[in-house]
Formats: structure tokens, sequence, C-alpha cells
């Protein structure tokens, strides 16, 4: 196959004088920041489905992209092009991880069976793309929301079949992914919810998300699958109310389930939002549980109400994010996926490699600013010194689980009254953050 992207040459490091747009101005794979490379930091990855798949249609109109590699046909052999195509941008980027659901990558056939074989057809030049470049699998899904067989949702639908069907697919999806050595599995409840609870049992389907899950945790094991599997939140889109809705409410889920042990939580900015929190809300929760696994790194337009899933550019949301993840040690298994789209406006090739520039520098700015703060050091003596009165006297009884409810009484009759201390000093915080960005 001839080269999908003639004209452009692998992205460089510049540095931040670079007026080059085709090059990093601050992702520089190899330099160590707070004891690593940030390559290894941010584990970038590319999705398969929006940047390869995605045609960019919307609700009014077609899609516009300009995609020469790809003939626009639904056939392996187009598939197999498209692998490359795909490994030949991902290089060029020098991304060292990748994702996909099974359907984005090979056709749908006419029967199982067949829907299979074109998946495995596919996955051989997945694999000798993979050892070509040396790219890897960040985490494989299934796509259980675009078939019309799933309308009622998969493993929550009203209709056993549909659940079996899921079932069958998502073992097949996580033999691929074992077989491309994937870091991970992601479950997304694409269309677990309901639109009215009218016709609903909602207990039911909850019981039967969580045999889902547990069947695949089984199968894992049969399998020898040592990826980290990932729960995905998401409030809405398509559903009215996805069961998934947010990090708490998923966090709810695995413990009510006993699931919390085999899986941790994939975090997306664009459904955070969604749901009526920060990414940076969404993180803390995760990472308090010890449940925080990798990131969706994306945006949406604070103008627009939907799942946009533009590309990140905000420096203080990149920040908020490596904040995060370097207090809970830097991720495992996860990493920083850009599950993000080009606008529809931006039809061209090119705009691939500004949008995933971008978002790479974004990410790369975010990982130095947080290792600055962390090694200033005062945004974390503040946060101390404000909780300083649990570390000895009263507050040390009561985290010890010494002093009850009489001696409190006791304590207080002898005290007098609770004084606030010291202010919350928001602004003056605010401003210690500006002093890094
Ligand atoms: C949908 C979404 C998915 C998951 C994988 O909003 O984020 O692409 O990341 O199924
Ligand atoms: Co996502």
């Amino acid at each position: 196959m001839a080269d999908a992207f003639p004209k452009i040459p692998s992205i460089p490091f510049e540095g931040p004088k670079s007026r080059n747009p085709l090059a990093f101005k601050h992702y520089n794979a190899d330099e160590v920041v707070d004891g690593k490379p940030m390559r290894d930091h941010l584990r970038f990855s590319v999705v398969y489905w929006h940047t390869f798949r995605n045609r960019l249609t919307d609700p009014f109109g077609v899609g516009t992209a300009v995609r020469p590699w790809d003939d626009g046909t639904e056939s392996v052999a187009n598939a197999q092009n498209r692998v490359r195509a795909a490994f030949e941008f991902i290089q060029k980027l020098g991304a060292p991880f990748y994702a996909f659901h099974d359907r984005d990558v090979a056709p749908e056939g006419a029967t199982l069976r067949e829907t299979n074989q074109n998946l495995d057809a596919v996955v051989q030049v997945m694999k000798e793309e993979q050892q070509r470049t040396g790219i890897r699998l960040l985490w494989g899904t299934a796509c259980l929301f675009a078939h019309p067989r799933y309308l009622h949702g998969a493993a929550t639908s009203c209709n056993a079949d549909a659940f079996a069907y899921a079932a069958a697919q998502v073992k097949k999806a996580l033999e691929v992914t074992h077989e491309l050595g994937g870091a991970g599995y992601v479950f997304w409840g694409g269309r677990e919810g309901y639109s009215t609870l009218w016709n609903t049992h909602l207990k039911r389907e909850l019981e039967h998300l969580a045999a889902f899950l547990h069947l695949a945790v089984d199968y894992q094991k049969q399998l020898g699958f040592q990826g980290q599997f990932y729960i995905e939140p998401k409030p809405k889109e398509p559903t009215k109310h996805q069961y998934d809705s947010d990090a708490a409410a998923c966090l709810n889920f695995l413990r009510e389930y006993g699931l919390m042990d085999h899986l941790k939580l994939n975090l997306e900015t664009n459904h955070a939002t969604l749901a009526g929190h920060t990414m940076q809300h969404e993180l803390e929760v995760a990472a308090a549980a010890g449940a925080l696994g990798s990131i969706d790194a994306n945006t949406g337009d604070p103008m627009l109400g939907w799942d946009t899933d533009q590309f990140p550019t905000d420096i203080y949301l990149t920040t908020q994010c490596m904040l995060t993840i370097l207090k809970m040690g830097g991720f495992k298994s996860g990493g920083v996926n850009f599950d993000a789209k080009v606008r529809r406006e931006s039809f061209e090739p090119i705009d691939l490699f500004y949008a995933h520039i971008g978002g790479m520098d974004a990410f790369a700015r975010g990982l130095k600013i947080a290792a600055a703060i962390r090694k200033d050091g005062r945004l974390a003596d503040f946060v101390k010194q404000r909780y300083a009165s649990w570390d000895s006297g009263i507050g040390a009884r009561i985290e010890a689980r010494k002093a009850g409810f009489k001696e409190l009484e006791a304590y207080m009759l002898k005290k007098g009254e609770a004084d606030p201390n010291v202010s919350g000093r928001q602004e003056f915080l605010e401003n210690l953050i500006n002093e890094f960005i």
C-alpha cells in the first residue's frame, strides 16, 4: 500500500520556540520529569473509532472526512488497508498505544461466525503492524450499542438473546485483545440504561449487568488474560439515564456486586461534565477508592450540552489530571487515551495530526506544571496544615475511633466553642496555581 500520509514526516520535538505546526513544543518523549520519561508518564493512545472510522457526520449532515486510503467499502481488504494507514499515522505521531472496538476494525458479516472470521483476518494485520512498529494496545472493547439487536441494551436488554449475543461478542473481543497483548479491556455501557422507567425493571437490569461482568471476569481467568478491566462512566447519551452514570455510581455498583477487585475506572472528561462534575472531581473520587485506572482524554464545549468529544487543549484541565495521576503514583496499566474527534469542518487528513499534537502538548505541559507544583510543595503543605487539627489531640483520637460521643461532648463542654481557625484561602491558592501556568 502507498503511504497514507506521504507529505507528513515523523513529528519531531522542537521545543517551545518552534513555529512548526507539525512539531511538538512540549512533548519530548525521552525527557525525564519527576524521575520518569514523559513517554512512560503519559502513555498516549490513539483511538481507532474516531480517528479512522468517524466520517464526521452530525445529526444534520453527511460525513465530510477526506480519507484517501479508505475506499469507503465494508470489505475485509479495505479494513486491512485501513489498519496499515492507522499504524503509519500512530507511528509518525509517536504515540506508543492505540485502542479499538471490535467493529471499528473489521466489518460485521452475515452471521456471528463470519463476523468472527472477518475480525481474525484484520487482527492478523494488526498483529503484524504492532510487531513492525512496536506500537501496543492500551485496551480493546466491544461495540455493544450500534447494531439494532442492542436497541434495548446488551447486558441490560429485556431480551435474553441480546445478552447471549453480547456475551459471545465480548468473549471474542477478549480473545483478540489477549492475542494482541492488550494492557486492558474497557466496558462502556453503550445502551445500558433506559429511556423510560414505565417499561423498565431497573433492579433486574442491574443484576444482569453485574452477572455479565462476573462472566467476563470468569472468562478472563480461563483465558489467562492479565490485562486490567475498566468500567467507563457516562450519565446519558444515548440513553436518558445510563446505569454507569458517574464515578460514584460505578463504585457503588462495583461494591454492591462484589466487583471492586476486578475493575478500575476509565474516566472521560466530557462524560464528567455531562454528569455535572469536573474531571478533577471524578479523578479524585476514583483515586480515593484506589480505582483510578485510565483516562479518555477529551473535552466538551461549555456552550454545547452534548458529548462533543473535542481534543483537550486547556492547560488547567491537563494540570488537574496530571496532579491526581502523579499523586496516585502514575498509571499502572492505563494511559492518556484520546477519545476525541476533529470537528466536521476539519476534514483533511492533516487535521488528525494537528489535533493529536495539540492534545499531547497540552498534556505534556500539564505534566510539567503538575510536577513543578508538587516539587514546590506549597499547595500540599497548605492542605496538610488545613487538616492539622486531626494530627494530634482530639482529632487523632476521633480518627483512631477512640473517642465516642460522650468524650466529645465532655471535650466541647470544657472547651466551649469550635473556632473556624483559618481561611480556606481559595483565591490565594488560585493565584498560586497561576504562578505555574
Ligand atoms: C462513548 C465512549 C466510548 C468508549 C468506548 O461516549 O466514550 O467510545 O470510550 O466504548
Ligand atoms: Co470514552
